[in-house]
């Protein structure tokens, strides 16, 4: 029998043709704006990166034609899945062959470890093709290894030089665009002409800043959760028995968890942003659920859904100390490592940490607090993916209810569902938005790189208007940068945008959660991603960016 290998979707959405900015359909010339300044450390930033500090501002507009040299690119994906990572590659592999035919597109395989270790493909028509509008990072693959150190960068270089690559499109978050911002530096310092152009992905949306409106896969990935909220909405309202406790990836900023409250319309839903900045106690979070909890139970309401974002237990602030004392603590600590049971490794844990942090760390459940001392991921960052929230917020809320309820003070039933949303959504097949603004970007890398840029990330504006509309262009990372601590030691990174708390996303919801928590019913359903029918509901971008870019979104 002959063996299915797509999907009747797949195989509709291969045909599908992404929309482009107009200034990328014809021949180009580059506008440059003024010097630009990094956000914050501006003498630090200049000084590691003496090289690509300062660039301008770039704006791609319709130009005259000329003659394209051939170039060699190589590509990375990096860091975690996003969808319309193919699409990138699929934009870029285009604008290069406009550009000259003869052009050719490598892709490192792994990530940026494919880059160091001289792993690769070359990317062809019939590979490129059969990603083209897909989700995954399956084309070439990724990896989160770190490019930091010298041989690095040379063992890169050496690859370039065989296949006469002259530039490399790193595709990642804030971490891997930092390694793009230190590698551009060190090839420009050392005249390798090797180029390298960053381009803006994470499903967490917080890669994001005045000229990068937002980060690829956000749309995609909210939308697949929003619409699995919607469904377990429908379920809580029709059997009007369970709490429905819902941890939503991210990192560390609340940008999913905001953006598929407004898509839905949860009864709760935490931002971690605003509990660090109101310095809430873990008991505080808790205090404020039961509260809705009590209140639905008065109205016989015994059921709902409250969304927690992944990264909340580092917005906590004494958790955020016990955290950052566990970082230090554990960063290459080799008496830890050889500490054979969890029973050691918590004695241990508890004689280092400071009387304030033991405290917060022996308060924990056994389980959440190992969690916290598990392996960092290679940018020194905890893994909150594996740290179960969720299920710590519903074991402490039913033991505050069981109180209630011995003082006569609750009279409800409270049977709670767990769920974690991530994975789900990270490789679904790109929505319209993130197809069209991830083969933009990709189209607009090859651009900056025909022109002999580097140190700079592309950038697409004007999202919430029609994508012909859209403005293609690319952004000094140096721009973007501040300095943090890492690994115990100071670095120059890519400032995080968190959600902001006088921003119009936040202000939105706050001003309706009280609606959402009540005896009312204000679900919404979302339902599927749409491809194919009336613009209104196919090419929607986020919530988010709607209110950020003064859009009325009801
Ligand atoms: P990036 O920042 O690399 O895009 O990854 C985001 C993310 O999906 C987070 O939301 C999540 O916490 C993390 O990756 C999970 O990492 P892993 O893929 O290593 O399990």
């Amino acid at each position: 029998m002959k063996l299915m290998t797509k999907s009747p979707l797949q195989i509709a959405r291969a045909s599908y043709q992404p929309k482009l900015p107009v200034a990328l359909k014809s021949n180009v010339v580059l506008k440059e704006g003024s010097a630009t300044e990094s956000v914050a450390d501006h003498a630090e930033i200049k000084n590691l990166f003496p090289n690509t500090y300062g660039m301008p501002l770039i704006t791609i507009e319709p130009g005259d034609a000329k003659k394209n040299p051939i170039m060699a690119v190589g590509v990375i994906l990096s860091g975690g899945q996003a969808p319309g990572g193919h699409n990138v590659i699929c934009g870029l592999y285009d604008g290069l062959k406009s550009l000259n035919p003869s052009n050719k597109l490598y892709g490192f395989l792994g990530g940026p470890i494919g880059l160091v270790d001289h792993e690769y493909i070359e990317l062809t028509k019939e590979i490129v093709d059969e990603y083209r509008n897909t989700g995954g990072f399956d084309i070439i693959g990724s990896g989160r290894t770190k490019l930091e150190e010298e041989w690095q960068y040379v063992k890169g270089a050496e690859i370039c030089k065989k296949l006469g690559i002259n530039a490399i499109v790193i595709i990642g978050g804030d971490d891997s665009n930092t390694n793009a911002c230190v590698l551009a530096e060190y090839y420009s310092e050392k005249k390798t002409g090797i180029q390298v152009i960053g381009c803006p992905k994470t499903i967490d949306g917080d890669l994001k800043n005045e000229m990068i409106e937002t980060s690829f896969g956000f749309d995609t990935a909210c939308k697949v959760y929003s619409e699995l909220i919607g469904n377990i909405q429908r379920d809580a309202n029709s059997a009007k028995k369970y709490w429905h406790f819902i941890r939503l990836m991210g990192r560390s900023a609340s940008h999913i968890t905001l953006e598929c409250a407004l898509q839905s319309q949860p009864n709760i839903c935490i931002i971690s942003e605003e509990v660090e900045a109101k310095n809430m106690t873990l008991n505080d979070v808790v205090d404020k659920i039961v509260a809705v909890i009590v209140h639905r139970a008065k109205h016989g309401l015994n059921f709902g859904t409250l969304l927690i974002p992944e990264g909340l237990i580092e917005f906590i602030p004494a958790m955020k100390t016990l955290i950052a004392e566990l970082n230090e603590l554990l960063a290459e600590n080799e008496d830890f490592i050889a500490l054979n049971s969890d029973e050691e490794k918590r004695e241990y844990v508890k004689s280092m940490l400071t009387p304030e942090s033991t405290l917060v760390y022996r308060s924990l459940p056994k389980g959440i607090a190992r969690q916290l001392t598990l392996d960092r991921d290679p940018h020194g960052n905890v893994q909150v993916s594996l740290i179960e929230t969720e299920k710590l917020l519903i074991e402490m809320v039913a033991k505050r209810l069981v109180q209630l309820k011995a003082e006569g003070k609750y009279k409800g039933k409270f049977s709670a569902i767990n769920h974690f949303f991530g994975y789900e959504g990270r490789c679904a097949i790109p929505s319209n938005f993130d197809a069209d603004y991830t083969y933009s970007l990709g189209y607009t890398a090859s651009v900056l790189i025909s022109e002999g840029k580097t140190g700079y990330m592309a950038s697409i504006r004007n999202l919430t208007a029609p994508a012909a509309e859209w403005i293609a262009g690319g952004v000094p990372i140096t721009m973007m940068m501040n300095m943090e601590r890492r690994h115990g030691k100071m670095k120059p990174v890519i400032q995080k945008a968190l959600v902001q708390l006088d921003g119009a996303p936040f202000r939105y919801f706050e001003s309706v959660r009280e609606d959402w928590a009540g005896e009312k019913m204000t679900y919404i359903y979302p339902g599927p991603i749409q491809y194919y029918g009336p613009t209104e509901v196919c090419d929607q971008p986020t919530r988010t960016l709607q209110l950020e870019q003064g859009k009325n979104i009801y």
